[in-house]
């Protein structure tokens, strides 16, 4: 970040900005495959940096607990209203600070503590809040989880179907963290309705791939739509829930006054732009082409002789069990960070080690797309990851500096969206 750039923070407080301008210079150089993470547009950036945030506005455009709402009013419905337009839903509340506060809004709104709920378990790949122990959500609640089958690292469909009808549980997640096949919504709306359970649908990670129809969309199948707004959409930090007609009046009231306080409009702002960038064809490419990079990259990593879990992918991540490899994923993740390969460890379903240090890493294609990579570049990242992997098993910490400068070489070439530095 130059000075130029943001002037007044620079003059405030410079040691502040400083640390903003390391981590501008870090995203530009780096290579980040974290499947939840992206880049934004600088729009975005903008309007997640306005005077909105100077509101206090409790309630819902036209019904609020505040005055001087005649503009945020407009920015809410906005996004509201894209929402709805770009997912086909009936409603849309955009007000959800991020995922698990959206979770909690579902929980709020469908069940009592002590009921029984049903997701995945997290290291198979679901998400703490749904229903996980050491989450409220499986505190507070009896959380009941389903996961993959060891053989395929494929969901059973047939034994989430005999957990649902014996535990009759009040809501069933569908979705997660570490998914990298497609969600079938309509073998798990089947299955709700034989249960009698409310269906949602935490699509946190594909949003963007369903607003661009590269993924099957929940709309029509589920009761609830859950979703943060920074992942594969490419909005500010944020979330949204979505539901049919019947369940809007349940999910504005737990969100607000049930849960929240004031939403953050200037996130608000954020989303509403990320949402009409998401209805423009350029954006649709742009979650056919995450896919098919993933996809290469997969390819290109089987060849190399990693273990994928389900062998492959559908969508925008790849989880990497290197058992194989003899190298934990931890180790695995931090050598590649010093390779300028941003990953995150994982667990793999049945890993037979702790969640802190586990046998995976997780990757994923959305921040490498939105620079404008292709399938053409997938084998060389294939091939940094290999190189890097075998460098951290020898301890060969020069190779991993010699990939670092390869990769800010590329990534030079590729300016990220929101960084004029690149
Ligand atoms: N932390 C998110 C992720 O990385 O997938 C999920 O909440």
């Amino acid at each position: 970040m130059s000075a130029s750039r943001h002037p007044a923070l620079s003059a405030t407080d410079p040691e502040l900005a400083s640390f903003v301008a390391a981590e501008e210079v870090l995203q530009a150089q780096t290579l980040r495959l974290i499947p939840s993470e992206n880049y934004v547009s600088a729009a975005v950036l903008e309007a997640s940096g306005t005077v909105l945030q100077n509101k206090y506005s409790e309630g819902y455009p036209g019904r609020r607990y505040y005055e001087g709402q005649q503009n945020i009013d407009r920015v809410e419905a906005l996004a509201v209203e894209r929402a709805k337009g770009l997912f086909g839903v009936d409603h849309a509340n955009v007000q959800p600070y991020s995922g698990s506060p959206a979770n909690l809004a579902v929980y709020l709104a469908f069940a009592k503590p002590g009921d029984t709920v049903m997701g995945m378990a997290l290291p198979m790949g679901g998400h703490l809040t749904h229903g996980w122990g050491v989450s409220a959500t499986g505190s507070w609640f009896r959380g009941v989880q389903y996961g993959v089958r060891q053989d395929t690292g494929l969901v059973d469909y047939d034994a989430v179907r005999d957990q649902a009808l014996t535990e009759r549980p009040k809501i069933i997640f569908c979705g997660g963290t570490a998914l990298p096949r497609t969600i079938d919504f309509a073998a798990f709306a089947s299955i709700a309705e034989e249960a009698g359970s409310v269906l949602v649908a935490d699509v946190a990670h594909i949003a963007g791939l369903i607003a661009g129809g590269a993924h099957p969309s929940p709309a029509g199948h589920v009761d609830v739509i859950s979703t943060t707004t920074h992942k594969t959409l490419r909005g500010p930090r944020g979330a949204m829930l979505m539901c049919r007609e019947e369940h809007a009046k349940a999910i504005d009231k737990a969100v607000f006054p049930g849960l929240q306080g004031g939403p953050h409009n200037q996130t608000t702002a954020g989303i509403a732009v990320a949402l009409h960038e998401a209805a423009q064809p350029s954006f649709t490419a742009y979650a056919h082409q995450v896919v098919a990079n993933a996809k290469a990259l997969a390819a290109a990593l089987l060849e190399r002789g990693f273990d994928l879990v389900s062998g492959g992918t559908d969508n925008h991540l790849i989880l990497i069990d290197l058992t194989g490899k003899g190298l934990p994923g931890k180790t695995a993740a931090k050598a590649l960070d010093r390779a300028g390969i941003v990953v995150n460890y994982n667990t793999v379903p049945f890993d037979p080690r702790k969640p802190f240090d586990p046998s995976g890493v997780r990757i994923g294609t959305p921040s490498l797309t939105s620079r404008g990579l292709g399938v053409d570049h997938m084998p060389q990242v294939a091939d940094w990851i290999a190189r890097a992997v075998d460098a951290a098993a020898k301890g060969d910490e020069q190779a991993l500096a010699a990939i670092r400068a390869e990769v800010a070489g590329l990534m030079a070439e590729f300016p990220a969206p929101g960084l004029p530095l690149s």
